[in-house]
């Protein structure tokens, strides 16, 4: 059990590697790579840089108070599965 859990979270590590950063507020709420969806990629890279400090919305902090905490996988579990899309310059899902 401890190797599938150990199997797991470096798939989840690897996955993050490849995500692109953003440097703005996310349109989509729990949205870290800034692809307008929440999902496993969002996750990844925010596990991926928990604990470590950073300048808001980057590497995985979501809510923008220049950390990366449970509270950014928090906020990513509670949208997770979110699209928004852009109609009038406004976010809707
Ligand atoms: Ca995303
Ligand atoms: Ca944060």
């Amino acid at each position: 059990m401890k190797s599938l859990i150990l199997a797991i979270f470096l798939i989840i590590l690897g996955v993050g590697y490849f995500v692109k950063e953003v440097s703005a507020s996310p349109i989509c709420p729990g949205d870290a790579n800034g692809d307008n969806v929440v999902n496993i990629l969002d996750l990844s890279w925010t596990v991926s840089h928990l604990h470590m400090g950073t300048a808001p919305y980057q590497y995985g902090d979501v809510n923008g108070d220049m950390i990366v905490t449970m509270e950014d996988l928090d906020l990513e579990a509670a949208n997770f599965g979110r699209q928004c899309l852009i109609v009038g310059g406004l976010a809707t899902d």
